[in-house]
């Protein structure tokens, strides 16, 4: 059955495209933008937090981009989530990118080019920029020695963190004292799967 994405390429749902593409699932995006889409009362069925992304998959209906990853990945691409103790590392990571990473990457970002210049506060977008390295230097020191994050392959613990991290990439926040950390970006980034959800955003 073919799973439905809500969303656009140009939000938060690029992640589960990307990660949909990486499961090779057979997916709809359902176009729901997030100023007007997410308000209609039909989508209050799909997501009542309305915010996009959002999945249906059969009887299952999710919300957060990256429990959606997740599902998908366990859905079409499991070896994406090593044996042993892999789970565990791919929920911490999951974890730590969605609580420590994407606050500070958003205060950068919304003050720096999403809300209007009148909104802009320069102090927030500096203290977000400040945060948002401090947890590069963490990934920095951690992809010392190994390619991924949990060793020498692609796992889904790199496409979670990765595709949030994609909004800074993207927008050119400076990774010059990062390299390990832009050298890994590049090569997920770089992956076919990620191309082609790059594909639908970069040309929306
Ligand atoms: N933690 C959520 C955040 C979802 C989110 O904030 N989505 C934005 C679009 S990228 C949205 O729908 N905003 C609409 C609103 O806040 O009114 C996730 O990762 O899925």
């Amino acid at each position: 059955m073919t799973i439905k994405i809500y969303g656009i390429a140009k939000s938060r749902a690029f992640r589960c495209l990307w990660a949909a593409e990486e499961a090779g699932v057979a997916y709809e995006l359902v176009s729901t933008d997030f100023t007007t889409g997410v308000k209609a009362p039909s989508f209050a069925s799909v997501n009542p937090n309305a915010k996009i992304p959002a999945m249906q998959d059969g009887d299952l209906r999710m919300w957060e981009s990256l429990a959606i990853n997740l599902h998908l990945v366990r859905k079409g691409a499991p070896a994406l989530i090593p044996a042993g103790d892999g789970l565990s590392l791919v929920e911490m990571w999951t974890l730590w990118v969605a609580t420590e990473v994407e606050p500070a990457q958003s205060a950068w970002g919304y003050n720096t080019y999403l809300y209007p210049p009148e909104k802009r506060d320069a102090k927030a977008a500096a203290a977000g920029a400040a945060a948002l390295r401090d947890r590069l230097a963490v990934l920095e020191r951690v992809l010392d020695g190994r390619d991924y994050l949990l060793g020498s392959s692609f796992s889904a613990a790199d496409l979670n963190v990765a595709s949030v991290l994609y909004s800074a990439w993207a927008n050119k926040f400076d990774l010059a004292s990062y390299p390990r950390v832009k050298a890994w970006l590049d090569r997920c980034l770089a992956r076919p799967a990620a191309m082609r959800a790059r594909a639908m955003r970069e040309a929306a």
